[in-house]
């Protein structure tokens, strides 16, 4: 395929540009035709933006054929075109510089309005930019007749078939509409109907999708609408083709806002998020509460779009070229960057578990420089065949760690030697082991290997755990490597003079840790258990365990079918736990702990239905007005509820908020009942 190399020496200008336009070309072609890019859509825009830096430098030598001189996506032969009764535009892309993006376009907005500082603000209406694909949908008296992609803009294709098997979208509208009214919005997948669909696509040996705006691009242009109406569509209106003018009768809108209402009204689909704004700092803020949400909304956007509310307005700012001037797209970081691999290191979890880390060359993605991705196992590494020097996706999505997407294989220089995992660990030699049914390889050093007695301390350090303010991985290295800690109970016999003594190590350093250490003393009994690593016994097993019991003897000495009466406790967690207090230097450790001074309040074991929510299953769904989506969970959990990712027939209750999607058309189709976050907040104070 492409031969444009990122790091070749640079070419003369003409040649450069002769390879910038057939690698977007062949790009282009593998994004609209295919379905398939292979190119992050950054890349894809930073190497367009490249030619058309060229371009305009030498504009002698534009090539009527070059991919800057087609707006939009080339029409597929097998469809209908349509011609836009009005055409569909495009969206300006303001960019951050020293100001934000929102504040370049308010100030833009009243350059180009005449105002000064001391003119009121302006009404915006801000909106999620969704990233799916931009939709004409046609009715005439009310009817849908045709459903068609933006195409160029001028002319796009007829996919009318595959958009009518959209539930979200009306094929009839209420009385009273114009007689001639285009709706255009955008078509998206949801991602667990994205999920969902690629589990079923792998499960029939088919070709799984990128990401939920490929799977999207790939059902509208479905030509077997049969297949299309397996592929689950989402739908957002955000404006207006085609309209009967008033003169013959239509409607009269003041605002943009006003008409999204209607819109609403007639049964369109609109986003709750959208929202009006006065003024640039609105539009900040909002651009802020978007992106903090961005990952929770259950859909895929890629930033915020503005426009200014008033339709006189906008006719009065008008257009340049194809663009309005009254709106503008301001786009997140971007999620996915190419970069290239330096090394492929094995690190040594907690429980011994060796996973493989692509260390990559530094790169900006998702908000954060990203230096290391997850390869997670030998086989995933296999699957993605990453291999040292190899050109790669990265992908950053919010707090998820970063992944490596895929290899770009074309830009793969000479034969790199395949990944394989090492057979004996890295850290202490010790050998390594898969076991059968298991992904991953452990160490068998057990607490013989230093980086499971360094993560041991780490995990039994954190916040969650016993905190241990201060006591960052730098400083358990130091003290591991240096001999000083070897078990927990070490940290509580940690000295001054020890620790002052380690390099780049202050007094007042020095004093806090061990501030810090006698501080994490007066802990409780989950902290404790969940601190001390036993596999499989998370943050909420270890309060289950700690609620039934009530005393860590108990549950040291708890016989496997005792723990099993736990509600969050299966087989392999019981045996896991037997396994962990079986061993004498576990049970010597906790003595020890004890013995150092660490304590908690102990309790009679509590019977379990003292729990205002205990045996329910929830399921959350949307953006509950206040609470976050942890801090829902860790409420519900903390109740004696249990949270789940999927409606089934065992849930209870699914907890629904603003732009809440299939989650909750499944809730009802099973006749589970929906609470608001009202509701929820009344069960977990044991009012229901
Ligand atoms: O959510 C979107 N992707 C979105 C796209 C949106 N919320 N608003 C949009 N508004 C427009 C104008 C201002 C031209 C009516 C758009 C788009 N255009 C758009 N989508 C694809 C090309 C243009």
């Amino acid at each position: 395929m492409t031969t444009f190399d990122l790091f070749a020496p640079e070419p003369d200008d003409a040649a450069l540009m002769a390879q910038l336009r057939q690698t977007l070309h062949d790009h282009a072609h593998r994004y609209y035709v295919l379905d398939a890019p292979t190119l992050p859509d950054a890349e894809y825009d930073r190497l367009f933006r490249q030619l058309q830096a060229l371009e305009a430098r030498h504009p002698e030598l534009i090539t009527p054929d070059s991919p800057t001189q087609r707006v939009g996506g080339k029409p597929l032969e097998q469809f209908a075109a349509v011609r836009h009764a009005v055409p569909m535009l495009s969206i300006r892309t303001e960019t951050d510089t020293q100001a934000s993006g929102a504040e370049l376009f308010d100030a833009r907005i009243r350059r180009e309005l005449g105002l000064t500082a001391l003119d009121p603000a302006i009404d915006y209406v801000a909106e999620p930019k969704f990233d799916g694909l931009a939709m004409n949908l046609r009715y005439e008296r009310g009817v849908l007749v045709q459903a068609a992609t933006r195409g160029d803009g001028e002319v796009g294709e007829d996919v009318t078939q595959n958009i009518r098997t959209i539930g979200q979208i009306p094929l009839r509208l209420p009385a009273g509409v114009p007689a001639v009214l285009e709706v255009r919005g955008e078509v998206y997948m949801r991602r667990d109907d994205f999920e969902a669909l690629n589990d079923k696509q792998r499960a029939a040996g088919q070709k799984t999708f990128v990401n939920p705006r490929n799977a999207a691009a790939g059902a509208v242009r479905q030509l077997d609408p049969a297949i299309a109406a397996q592929r689950p569509l989402s739908f957002y209106a955000y404006g207006l083709g085609a309209v009967t003018p008033p003169e013959a009768g239509g409607p009269v809108w003041q605002s943009h806002f006003e008409l999204m209402q209607t819109l609403k009204s007639w049964g369109f689909p609109v986003s709750e998020l959208v929202k009006c704004a006065q003024g640039a700092a609105e539009l900040v803020a909002y651009y802020d509460a978007i992106g903090r949400q961005r990952d929770a909304l259950g859909f895929d956007i890629d930033g915020v779009v503005y426009k200014v509310n008033s339709l006189a307005l906008q006719r009065q700012l008008g257009f340049v070229t194809r663009e309005p001037r009254w709106a503008v797209a301001h786009k997140f970081p971007a999620q996915e960057m190419l970069t290239s691999v330096l090394a492929i290191d094995v690190q040594v979890g907690r429980t011994g578990k060796l996973t493989p880390v692509a260390k990559l060359a530094p790169v900006f993605v998702g908000g954060v420089t990203v230096t290391n991705a997850t390869l997670h196992n030998e086989d995933e590494a296999r699957r993605k065949d990453v291999r040292v020097g190899d050109t790669v996706i990265v992908r950053r999505a919010g707090d998820v760690i970063p992944e490596v997407v895929s290899v770009l294989l074309d830009k793969r220089v000479d034969e790199p030697a395949i990944f394989t995992m090492p057979r004996l660990c890295p850290v202490c030699g010790s050998a390594a082991v898969r076991e059968e049914g298991e992904a991953d390889y452990r160490c068998t050093g057990g607490l013989f290997c230093s980086a499971q007695r360094k993560q041991a301390i780490l995990h039994f350090a954190q916040r969650r755990a016993v905190e241990v303010e201060g006591l960052g991985d730098k400083l358990v290295d130091q003290l591991v490597d240096a001999g000083i800690i070897n078990t927990l109970p070490d940290l509580y016999r940690l000295g001054f003079t020890a620790l002052a003594n380690l390099a780049r190590m202050a007094d007042k350093s020095a004093q806090n840790i061990l501030d810090a250490l006698e501080k994490s003393k007066q802990t409780t009994l989950p902290r404790f258990l969940f601190g001390l690593g036993i596999r499989h016994v998370g943050e909420a097993t270890a309060k289950a365990l700690a609620r039934h019991f009530g005393q860590l003897d108990a549950i040291m000495d708890a016989p496997e079918d005792a723990l099993l009466a736990v509600a969050d406790v299966g087989p392999i967690v019981a045996k896991s736990i037997r396994t962990f207090f079986d061993q004498a230097h576990n049970r010597e450790v906790v003595e020890q702990l004890r013995a150092c001074g660490v304590t908690w309040a102990e309790g009679e074991p509590a019977p379990v239905a003292a729990q205002p929510l205990s045996g329910q299953t929830f399921v959350l769904t949307g953006t509950l007005p206040t609470l976050g989506r942890e801090e829902a969970k860790a409420l519900i959990e903390a109740a004696g509820g249990k949270v789940a990712g999927s409606v089934s027939k065992k849930t209870s209750f699914v907890v629904a908020g603003a732009e809440a999607g299939s989650k909750l058309d499944k809730a009802r189709e099973l006749g589970v009942a929906v609470l608001d976050e009202d509701q929820l907040k009344e069960m977990l104070d044991g009012g229901a």
